[in-house]
């Protein structure tokens, strides 16, 4: 059989694609199926989709989606099911986390529950037999109109998954994008990624949380760099310092068979001084931290997340001093926060002096801790999942700040951000190409390469 799968863009600027399908078109290759890739711009026209699909004449279309994917995937598989008969599957956190929700909706057929890869070759050889797939027939896949299906165990180990499928994953510049593990062991309410562990917990299964052998993640990036230039690696692991042991071992090989520069992501009460001598030495040039809130109270009451503004101002200097340049994240209008501690959030911000930093307005996302709090309390618009999840504005209303003023917050930072790139780049460089540090290193090296 030949699945397709549609890479619903959100923005017009290039991100990689998905993950999810680039996993599950190396499952579906190895057990002798086909898997196509369409990458769809943000406003292409329904008729240009069918037409371009017709073209790849699929026996399945899947669609993987996070929550700001969502809005856009409804209205390209409805518009699509009145051109075009092809059953469609879609997966991801969103459609795990919001099911029924998405199931509702004209042009989805069947909805994997979490954790894709066995699942969707089931349904892709169940339809291929003509076998009737209805309640739960075929553990994680939900058929519109059925009952929920059962889950099955994760892949373990994770060495037996292919490597992904990179003609998937719209890789530029010799990047490469690479996890070693799945799931997150941290409790953070706001945090989709960390829903997976807890629907796999609350059933009988095993642990979503795994991590791959180093000589798996290793035989990955040695067959990269035979195929073409290995320039930079980002680990997307939500975090890659747990593990300490398996860190160093890593370290050790990577530094002596690639040091080629990465970069990865962190939680201050994972990393030390010396575990960032060891990154550094093997090429580590950048950490994206989560820092979410200057203010303790916010942190540890309402985000479940306990290091202190020490912890982070300490981490921060020891990046620094390991030649490691830090980005930090912050989240503005959680539920509970009040405006003060919005602005300890930007005292906090100039105190650690990140060399580059994101800033999102709070969305609840479903599933999470979050969301339920927003529900039970109504701060949650009846009509929340035809509102954009875009970072940029609040969709809550709550009791002690307005959204006004959370769009306030967020100019500040707009702000911040303006004045940070101009000290940075100047003002010419920064009109023509606004890139943040990172993009620019990534593209110097590939320039150079
Ligand atoms: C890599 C990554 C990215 C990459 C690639 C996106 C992607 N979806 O893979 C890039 C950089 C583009 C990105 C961007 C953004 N991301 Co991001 N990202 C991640 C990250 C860190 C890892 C994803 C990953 O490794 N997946 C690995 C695979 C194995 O897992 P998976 O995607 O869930 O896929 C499996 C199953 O879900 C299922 N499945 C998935 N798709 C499908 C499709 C079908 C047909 C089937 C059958 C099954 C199936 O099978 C897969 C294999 O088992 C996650 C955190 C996380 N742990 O998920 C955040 C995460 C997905 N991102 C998130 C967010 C918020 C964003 C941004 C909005 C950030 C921002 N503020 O700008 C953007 C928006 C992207 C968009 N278009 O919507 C949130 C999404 C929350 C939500 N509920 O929507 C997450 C969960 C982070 C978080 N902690 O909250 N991101
Ligand atoms: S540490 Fe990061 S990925 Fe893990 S639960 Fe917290 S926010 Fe999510």
């Amino acid at each position: 059989m030949r699945v397709l799968f549609l890479e619903l863009d959100t923005e017009n600027a290039w991100a990689v694609a998905s993950l999810g399908p680039a996993f599950l078109a190396a499952w579906l290759r190895r057990h002798g199926h086909e898997a196509a890739f369409l990458r769809v711009p943000p406003t292409e026209p329904i008729a240009a989709i069918a037409e371009s699909v017709a073209r790849v004449a699929p026996d399945l279309i899947g669609v993987s989606m996070t929550t700001r994917q969502w809005l856009r995937a409804r209205d390209v598989l409805g518009g699509l099911r009145r051109l075009v008969d092809i059953p469609t599957i879609v997966g991801g956190l969103h459609a795990t986390f919001s099911p029924e929700e998405v199931l509702r909706h004209d042009g989805v057929d069947y909805l994997c529950l979490g954790e894709g890869e066995a699942a969707l070759l089931d349904l892709v050889e169940a339809l291929q037999s003509g076998r009737c797939v209805a309640d739960d027939t075929i553990a994680n896949i939900w058929a519109k109109g059925g009952a929920r299906p059962s889950l099955r165990n994760p892949i373990e180990p994770l060495d037996a998954l292919p490597f992904l499928a990179r003609d998937l994953m719209d890789e530029r510049w010799g990047v490469r994008h690479i996890t070693t593990q799945r799931g997150c062991p941290f409790p953070c309410t706001f945090c989709a990624a960390r829903m997976y562990d807890k629907l796999y917990a609350s059933l009988d299964t095993t642990r979503y949380g795994r991590r791959r052998g180093q000589g798996n993640v290793l035989a990955e990036l040695t067959e990269l760099r035979e195929q073409g230039p290995l320039n930079y690696v980002i680990f997307l692991d939500d975090t890659f310092t747990i593990q300490h042991a398996w860190v160093r071992e890593f370290c050790k090989v990577y530094g002596k068979e690639f040091a080629v520069p990465f970069s990865l992501n962190a939680r201050v009460e994972t990393v030390s001084q010396s575990l960032l001598a060891d990154l550094a030495a093997a090429g580590c040039r950048h950490i994206i931290y989560g820092v979410e809130s200057g203010s303790e109270r916010v942190r540890r009451e309402i985000m479940k997340r306990n290091a202190s503004n020490q912890r982070f101002r300490d981490v921060f200097r020891w990046t620094r001093e390991a030649g490691i340049m830090a980005t930090a994240n912050y989240i503005i209008g959680t539920p509970g926060e009040s405006r003060a501690e919005m602005a300890e959030t930007i005292a906090l911000h100039h105190e650690l002096e990140p060399v580059d930093f994101g800033f999102f307005v709070f969305y609840p996302y479903p599933g999470t801790e979050l969301f339920q709090l927003c529900r039970d309390n109504g701060y949650l618009p009846d009509d929340y999942l035809t509102r954009p999840a875009n970072h940029r504005e609040s969709i809550l209303n709550l009791p002690q700040v307005s959204r006004a003023d959370i769009a306030e917050v967020y100019e500040q930072w707009t702000a911040i951000r303006v004045a940070a790139a101009l000290r940075r780049v100047p003002l010419g460089a920064a009109a023509a190409g606004g890139l943040s540090v990172v993009e620019r290193d990534i593209r110097a090296r590939a320039a150079t390469a």
